[in-house]
């Protein structure tokens, strides 16, 4: 017996990954729905060697699924995923929509899988900004191992974190660079083709972008509220793929290598880590796996007790969708949802 899933946004970035990655973890689907907007309707999807139709949102009747994995974007979340919600499947939202919400938790699966336990108060799981979850599930384990006190954190965001829109962006404005088109920003408030950009999201009163506060308040949930966190998010010119130069203060010392060991350990993590043009990853590299990658460990000699770390990983997938896919997989695991519909007692 499976589960009867329904993805809102099907047709999108992180939709479509959303449908790859539930067929190559082989997750328990008995039946499988594509929600998109009217617009939509009709359209096809691929499910693994499967193609299903979009139906429309507005004429799904979502008590007869289980699961909803949404990423439709943060107005049809908040227009949404209550209303789907009591209608008695578990939403799994991948906009910031109810991040904050108390009584909604927010996962990274090797982080805090304890807080699935109150999945059913609002039957919302939040899943986390995708800049966020690659940060704190490579802070984690180096937390547990000696208290972090403070974390400075410079984002390399790839244009697919703006959906389809940004990766056409950079591919028209190119091309046109280079030949004829149209090379003025439209997705982006500049160009992004050769350039980057020190804007996410939208200003905040105290100069400060919501995606910079974002990384901040998330880390704080999940992960502990007396890190400091400080951070400048900037969109760079890759298609997939975001990077993240991340400088620790500790509160006992932490060598490099002791590090290294930890992380080798850590769920989620690995480690290429050597001082050769292999031994560190780039976005590239990164794109389409699964993992978050850490390299570039070394001390920082200007604070005490700091390290400085490289962490990269697929936005689309760890960033987002995977980490959905696992929030459904610790559902089943830990008995929130069993495998037909209706819920049973929380075993954890
Ligand atoms: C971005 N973090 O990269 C956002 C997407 N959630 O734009």
């Amino acid at each position: 017996m499976g589960y009867r899933v329904a993805i809102v946004g099907a047709t999108g970035n992180v939709g479509r990954e959303m449908l790859n990655i539930l067929e190559e973890v082989e997750f328990p689907v008995d039946e499988i729905h594509a929600i998109a907007s009217r617009k939509s309707k009709g359209v096809e999807v691929s499910f693994g060697d499967k193609t299903i139709k979009c139906q429309d949102i507005e004429q799904f009747d979502f008590s007869s699924v289980d699961i909803v994995l949404m990423s439709a974007g943060g107005a049809v979340s908040k227009e949404w995923s209550e209303k789907i919600g009591k209608a008695g499947p578990i939403v799994i939202d991948n906009s910031s929509a109810f991040r904050k919400d108390a009584d909604v938790p927010l996962i990274v699966p090797e982080v805090n899988p304890d807080a699935i336990k109150d999945a059913t108060k609002k039957n919302i799981i939040a899943n986390p900004n995708c800049s966020t979850i690659q940060l704190v599930t490579a802070l984690k384990p180096l937390h547990d191992a000696a208290r972090i006190k403070r974390v400075v954190v410079s984002t390399y965001q790839s244009v697919s974190g703006a959906g389809k829109e940004g990766m056409d962006e950079l591919w028209n404005q190119t091309k046109a660079i280079y030949g004829l088109g149209d090379a003025r920003p439209k997705k982006f408030p500049k160009q992004i083709a050769f350039n980057v950009i020190p804007y996410i999201g939208s200003f905040l009163e105290d100069g400060s972008t919501d995606e910079e506060q974002k990384m901040s308040d998330e880390t704080h949930k999940m992960l502990d509220p007396n890190i400091q966190v400080t951070v400048t998010c900037v969109r760079v010119p890759v298609f997939v793929g975001h990077s993240e130069a991340v400088n620790v203060e500790f509160d006992r010392p932490i060598a490099p290598d002791e590090a290294r060991a930890i992380l080798r350990e850590a769920p989620g993590v690995l480690v290429i880590d050597k001082q050769e043009h292999d031994g560190y990853i780039t976005p590239v590299d990164a794109a389409g796996e699964h993992a978050v990658y850490v390299s570039r460990i070394r001390k920082d000699p200007t604070v005490e007790n700091g390290l400085n770390l490289w962490v990269v990983s697929d936005n689309l997938r760890k960033g987002a969708a995977l980490n959905a896919i696992q929030i459904a997989q610790l559902l089943d695991e830990t008995g929130v949802i069993k495998s037909s519909s209706g819920y049973r007692s929380i075993t954890i």
